[in-house]
């Protein structure tokens, strides 16, 4: 379902399966080298949302090899099976016409969120590549919240992404405003291995080497 240009909603795309090996692979990262941390913001304060990186480290407004905000280690390398999982979730999202094969992202950030965490309005411009942005929601439904490109208030429209959902941000819709008001609580399927609390994982392109 396309929500905006190039902002595609694909509901319960990843298996259950998936879902189990994806947490898996999430607690390993949270856990090491560089482990999951409430991000500290440039003017103070922190984010309610924890975040681990691979393949690259993210830390407002920058991507390093090395988390100099946390411990000062190399993040873990990113997965060639996470490539692959990038390009397939491209082409479930825009069809086969895609450059699925052409898409390699080469940073993940996963979030996760508490009953109380929430992200507010922002555009992901860290990048130098416009190249498209594959969210994987998995655990509690929240509120996702798909603004313009304009100005971080309305008009936006409000979605429920649910675990297992799959979206794809790209062509007009790569530097929209975006943000998680509300996570509701409870609502994860334990199946998924994850008992409480929501993860998402983005996948990018940060358009950088070395
Ligand atoms: C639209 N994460 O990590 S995922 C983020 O649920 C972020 O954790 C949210 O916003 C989350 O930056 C939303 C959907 C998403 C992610 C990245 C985007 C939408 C996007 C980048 C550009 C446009
Ligand atoms: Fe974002």
């Amino acid at each position: 379902m396309e929500v905006a240009p190039g902002a595609v909603h694909v509901p319960d795309w990843l298996t259950l399966e998936q879902q189990r090996e994806l947490v898996t692979a999430c607690r390993d990262w949270a856990t090491g080298p560089v482990p999951i941390r409430h991000t500290e913001l440039p003017r103070g304060g922190v984010m309610s949302v924890q975040t681990v990186c691979v393949g690259w480290h993210w830390q407002p407004y920058q991507y390093t090899r090395i988390a100099g905000d946390v411990n000062g280690l190399r993040v873990a390398a990113f997965p060639d099976w996470m490539v692959d999982l990038g390009r397939r979730a491209l082409t479930a999202a825009y069809g086969e016409a895609a450059a699925a094969a052409d898409y390699t992202p080469d940073t993940a950030l996963i979030n996760f969120y508490d009953g109380q965490a929430k992200m507010g309005m922002h555009q992901d411009k860290d990048e130098r590549s416009s190249a498209p942005v594959v969210s994987l929601s998995i655990g509690d439904t929240c509120v996702f919240r798909v603004g313009n490109t304009e100005t971080r208030t309305k008009p936006y429209t409000d979605i429920e992404l649910a675990s297992g959902d799959l979206f794809v941000f790209g062509g007009p819709s790569r530097y929209i405003f975006h943000g998680v008001p509300k996570v509701h609580e409870g609502t994860a399927d334990p199946a998924t291995g994850l008992t409480s609390g929501r993860l998402n994982i983005t996948m990018r392109v940060t358009g950088l080497t070395g």
